[in-house]
């Protein structure tokens, strides 16, 4: 089932209730009070926005329903699928892989825990499932630089941010960092130190990343005494073990108050704003293949949309479109890729090793050209854990988004329109053809030319932000101009780009406003 097939089928229209249950067939029409339940405040979405949301309203006392399209797969008892043999997480509803390559690999449709969304000149891949983004991620935790973040941010206070919310964030999300001794013994992470030695030759300067993948069990996989995960090709179909994922952190946590509710495989399609500022969702509960069973709606006092960038801006402009909510010119713009942009080298190391034919699929190490004016660039060394020795070495290039693009709704695919094309790409293209030609210099190699465009994948995009933007689209919390009761919190905060993997800064964000959000009793129901 393609996107606008899932959209149409599970596309409730204004006002039709009734149920598809087969089961339900020989009923009669249903009232609308039958097919309507109340909720006070409710939560779109259970990335890293709807968690800290939902953790932070819970404590207070507040009872929270969250609703996720995706599986909860800790209660479905359903496992993860390594990339080299995908299975039922590996893509949302898809019959072929859509990793960002290698996609040889037929699957069954079902609710898998990976999507990706296909525009005309970018592919942005989401997580799907109870936790979002932290069940496919490949956990790198990177705290942005401040000045940068200054820039971004010129009306937040940065002190508070290094002092206060980022340490909140790493010590919630469990971020560690793994031993040197270990990385420099692991034979899973030569990829990692062929990347950095081969980095330093070219003049470049390394770091090392912090992740929440936990380190110590990592070690406990080398070792063989415990089932293994990163070291068995999984990350982005979901990790079985290992990675401190949101289930395991924020939600598990919010669980625990006693005050949350989590309904999965609910996707909501689009909401009315009530006369007396309430506001009604039409919902879509969904079986495993993706066929609706029931659609009802929702009555609620206030609403968190957390449904990430993409989910967010699509619930806000088809409620526009359909039902007419009032929204602010702002919403869709400063739109960005957050500066991603693939690239790879082939012939790395290839006399001697490679880059290692078994590669952890935690990513360790970044290289760090963020001060070079004329090129300035985050690089991650990225794992290419298909278990073969091909002598190359990935990068996820992080730019700057010197061209932000736009989001609009498109009526007749009744999806979102992205004005996004080459040109908002060309300076990431001229970094990442500098930062290879310096490489290959240095070290030998070449362009990995058949992977992504002729070796540039301008198009592969893992980090969408902005299109809500904080102080722009919402007050200083996160409350959407022109609403009471409406609240954006998740990566559609951040104008474009962040400078190095995003979801650290989202996670601080949202604690920054929900912690203002509640101090101003905007959560009184
Ligand atoms: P997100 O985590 O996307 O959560 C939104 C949730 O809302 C999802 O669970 C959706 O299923 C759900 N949803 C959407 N629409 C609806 C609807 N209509 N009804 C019900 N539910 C809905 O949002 N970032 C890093 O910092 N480090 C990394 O190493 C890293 N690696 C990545 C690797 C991959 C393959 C991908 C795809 C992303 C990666 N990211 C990484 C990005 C990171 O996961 C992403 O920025 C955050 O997850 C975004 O957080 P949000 O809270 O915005």
């Amino acid at each position: 089932m393609n996107r606008k097939e899932f959209i149409q089928k599970t596309s409730l229209g204004v006002g039709s209730l009734f149920f598809f249950n087969p089961t339900s067939v020989f009923a009669n029409s249903f009232s609308e009070d039958e097919n309507s339940v109340d909720k006070p405040i409710v939560i779109i979405g259970s990335g890293y926005g709807g968690a800290v949301a939902a953790l932070r309203l819970c404590e207070a006392g507040k009872k929270v329903c969250l609703l996720e399209m995706g599986l909860n797969w800790e209660k479905s008892g359903e496992k993860f699928s390594p990339m080299i043999n995908p299975g039922k997480s590996a893509a949302w509803l898809k019959k072929q892989t859509i990793a960002p390559f290698m996609n040889i690999f037929p699957v069954k449709p079902y609710t898998g825990a990976l999507d990706r969304l296909d525009f005309e000149h970018i592919k942005i891949w989401v997580g799907r499932g109870v936790g979002g983004g932290s069940l496919v991620n490949g956990g790198m935790a990177v705290l942005p630089k401040k000045d940068y973040f200054k820039e971004i941010f010129p009306q937040l206070d940065a002190d508070i941010f290094y002092t206060k919310y980022f340490p909140l964030a790493q010590k919630e999300l469990e971020v560690n960092t793994p031993r040197e001794e270990f990385l420099k013994t692991c034979s899973f992470y030569k990829f990692n130190k062929v990347g950095e030695e081969q980095a330093h030759q070219a003049g470049f300067k390394t770091m090392r990343v912090p992740n929440v993948y936990d380190f110590d069990y990592m070690e406990q996989e080398y070792e063989e005494k415990v089932p293994r995960s990163a070291l068995a090709g999984e990350v982005i179909y979901g990790n079985n073990f290992g990675k401190k994922s949101l289930d395991k952190t924020y939600l598990k946590k919010a669980l625990a108050t006693g005050d949350l509710e989590i309904l999965d495989l609910h996707v909501v399609k689009d909401f009315v704003l009530n006369n007396d500022n309430t506001y009604t969702l039409n919902v879509n509960q969904i079986d495993t293949q993706g066929v609706p069973q029931k659609q009802f709606k929702i009555n609620c006092k206030k609403l968190i949309l957390a449904a990430g960038t993409m989910g967010s801006l699509e619930l806000l402009l088809r409620s526009q479109h359909i039902n007419k909510l009032p929204l602010d010119k702002e919403i869709g713009q400063n739109w960005g890729n957050n500066g991603n942009f693939m690239t790879g080298r082939n012939w790395v190391n290839a006399f001697s090793g490679g880059t290692g034919f078994q590669q952890s699929t935690i990513p360790v190490g970044g290289i760090d050209n963020w001060e070079d004016p004329k090129h300035s660039f985050f690089a991650e060394i990225a794992p290419l854990p298909m278990g073969m020795n091909v002598a190359t070495s990935l990068y996820l290039m992080i730019n700057k988004v010197d061209k932000p693009g736009e989001v609009s709704f498109n009526p007749e695919t009744n999806y979102l329109n992205l004005n996004w094309d080459l040109s908002n790409t060309e300076k990431m293209k001229q970094n990442a053809k500098y930062f290879l030609r310096t490489m290959n210099n240095a070290n030998g190699g070449t362009r990995s030319h058949m992977l992504f465009h002729n070796g540039f994948g301008h198009d592969i995009c893992y980090y969408p932000l902005g299109g809500i933007v904080l102080k722009k689209a919402t007050n200083a919390f996160g409350k959407l101009n022109l609403h009471e009761n409406l609240f954006v919190i998740d990566g559609s905060l951040i104008p474009a780009s962040t400078g190095v993997n995003p979801f650290l800064t989202i996670t601080a964000l949202a604690e920054y406003c929900m912690e203002n959000l509640l101090m101003e009793k905007s959560f009184e129901v």
